[in-house]
Formats: C-alpha cells, structure tokens, sequence
C-alpha cells in the first residue's frame, strides 16, 4: 500500500469548508481499492496569515511543499488584502518556481445540474482545457514609474517562449488522442501580431507531430461565442494564461456553476508536486455559513489521484460525484438547499457504493 504526502492549504474563505470534503472523498476511495493511503500536512498559508505576519506564506514555504507528492488547495483571497497581493504571496509563486506549466480544466455538464444553455448536455458541452499556466501575460514583468502623478505609467509585458508554447502544444495533442482527436488553439493573432503569432506558428509545427489530431485555430472572441453556440464542436482547447483563465469560467457558468469547475496545475515532469484546486475563489461574501459547493474541490481531488497512478480510486470519486449530482441533494448554487457537509456526507457514502440502490 502506497502512502502519499499530501500538502493541504486550505487558503480563506468557503477555501477552508471545501477543502475537508475533497480529502474526506480521497480517504474514503483509497480505503475501498486498498490500494494506498494519504499522509497529510496542512498550512495555514492564506490572507488572514497576510493580515497577521505580513506574508501569505513562510520564506521556506516552498522548500516544505516540496517534500510533499501532492498539493489540495482551497482558494486565496479576502477584502482587506488586494487581490493582486494574494494571487502573487501564494499561488503563482507556487505554479512558477515549481514549473507547474499545465492548467488542466474539465468542462462537462452533469448530468442532474441545469446548465442555463438550452441545449447544455454532457453530450454537447464535453471540453478539457489546456491552460498554459507559467508565461504569457502572468509572468509579472513589468512595472509603474512616476508612481501616483499625472504622468504615471504602467506597463505589463506578456511573455511567450517557443518552449513554453511548444511544451503546452505537445501535451495538448497528447490529451486529444486520449479524447475525439481535435485540437483547438486560441489566440488573438490578427491584433497581438508577436506573441500570438508565435504561438499560432509553433503550435502548427507541433501538429505535424500529430497527424491524427485534427487542429484548427480561432480568434480568443470567435472561441468565446463558439463556446455557447455550438459546444459540442470543441474538444481539447489550448490557450495562453489569460484566455484560458477567463474561458474557463465561461466554461464553469456553462456546467451550471462555478462551485463545479476543477482545475489540476501540473508538472509533468513530476519533478515537483503538482496542485489541485477548484477554480473558485473564496467568495467572501458566503464563507462562514456552510453553503459552499465542495463539488469542485472533489472533482479536483479526483484529478489528484489520476495523477498519483490511483485511477479506480480517481473513477470512484468521480462516479460518486456524478452520483451525487443526479440524485442530489445539492447546494444552493446548483438549486438545492443542502449544506456543504450535507453534499460531502453523500459523496462519501456514494464512494464505492454503486449497486447499492
Ligand atoms: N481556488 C482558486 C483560487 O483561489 N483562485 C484565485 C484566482 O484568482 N486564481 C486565478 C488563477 O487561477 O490564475
């Protein structure tokens, strides 16, 4: 049996209340295949340690998460602090330093949860996105000058490397041949006429790679209205930073809400721990009253295990959750009026459960 050093940093906010819920079910799934058992250790990295000590995180925070095999985080992020100075204390110094170049981000209606398209099945809307996740427009180069006067200026340089692009292309096309074989590679190439037209170039070389994998490019807007109009034409997308970012929340709003989206940072190298986390944020003005959705800190607790080798343990989860979500009960997000522990307890119970009503 294999014992994983699992880092938890549960963050602020509904962070702290869905993050027990997707280790519950990781328990609970390698207890029913016997196949392992996780080793957890858990930091109180967040704002309100900002608030406190002056820092999201310890100056050896990343030393110490790099003992471990995995990292489940919640979510960063509370009104005192500004956000750029929480996203920055926390989670992009550890997608970075720890060359978590993946972003991987299901997007698949449930059965049981309304998506508000009208015709928003598991059958049409079907995508995985392929963040780029290390560069492009959140590489943080950059700076203000004449800080405060009239003549102040700021400037953000967007950073695309051939190998960074090339890397995300590869594994891209490697995950569509695991799906219906179509890549889709959005950029804004007819204005962003350098970086973008870097990317549109590699990710055609690494295509001829793939000749089975059918690619076809599209403006950042073109993708965005594609998303909601015909769904079900979209496979694998691969994106930079920032597009990827904000299509995945027009994905989350397509799933029914954005307590269901699930994110899983990725080292494929496996050189580092890689981190897993919903794509919400710690939505401050519902922390404290149990109601948060834990779906998406499940999900992403599911996409853990994939990655430590432990796919019945993965499948499990995930047959649970779908579970869940067709019989219910469910949170209020997703039209229910169940409590985050009420939703946790029965996902739990459904792990391993199947055949048993
Ligand atoms: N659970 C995720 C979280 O706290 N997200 C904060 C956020 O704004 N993330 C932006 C990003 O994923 O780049």
């Amino acid at each position: 049996m294999t014992a994983y050093r699992i880092a938890v940093i549960p963050g602020d906010g509904i962070g702290k209340e869905v993050v027990p819920v997707g280790l519950a079910a990781v328990r609970r799934a390698l207890e029913v295949t016997g196949s392992g058992r996780i080793e957890t250790m858990e930091f109180d990295w967040s704002c309100e340690r900002y608030l406190r000590e002056g820092s999201l995180m310890p100056t050896d925070g990343l030393t110490k998460l790099a003992e471990h095999d995995a990292i489940l985080f919640g979510a960063v992020g509370l009104p005192p602090v500004p956000d750029h100075i929480s996203l920055w204390g926390l989670l992009l110094p550890i997608r970075q330093s720890f060359d978590l170049y993946v972003n991987l981000r299901p997007v698949r209606v449930l059965d049981g949860i309304a998506s508000p398209l009208r015709h928003g099945t598991r059958e049409t809307v079907d995508m995985l996105f392929i963040r780029e996740n290390t560069e492009g427009e959140y590489a943080g180069v950059g700076g203000r000058f004449h800080q405060g006067s009239p003549d102040e200026v700021a400037l953000q340089t967007s950073v695309y490397t051939r190998r960074g692009v090339e890397r995300i292309a590869r594994f891209a096309f490697e995950r569509a041949r695991e799906r219906r074989k179509q890549v889709a590679s959005v950029t804004k190439s007819n204005a962003i006429q350098y970086t973008a037209v870097l990317w549109d170039e590699v990710v055609r070389d690494v295509a001829k790679d793939f000749p089975d994998v059918e690619l076809t490019s599209y403006l950042v807007d073109a993708a965005a209205a594609r998303m909601v109009m015909e769904p079900a034409s979209l496979d694998v997308v691969v994106a930079s930073n920032l597009y990827a970012d904000i299509l995945t929340d027009l994905g989350a709003a397509l799933q029914g809400s954005l307590g269901l989206a699930a994110s899983a940072n990725l080292d494929p190298s496996r050189r580092h721990p890689s981190l897993f986390e919903p794509v919400h944020g710690s939505a401050p003005q519902i922390a404290g009253r149990g109601i948060a959705n834990p779906m998406a800190t499940v999900w992403a607790a599911a996409l853990m295990l994939e990655h430590l080798g432990e796919r019945d343990a993965s499948a499990l989860v995930l047959r649970a959750l779908e579970r869940v979500a067709r019989e219910g009960p469910r949170t209020a997000d997703v039209g229910g009026r169940a409590s985050t522990t009420e939703v946790g307890a029965a996902i739990v119970g459904a792990i391993g459960a199947e055949g048993k009503g």
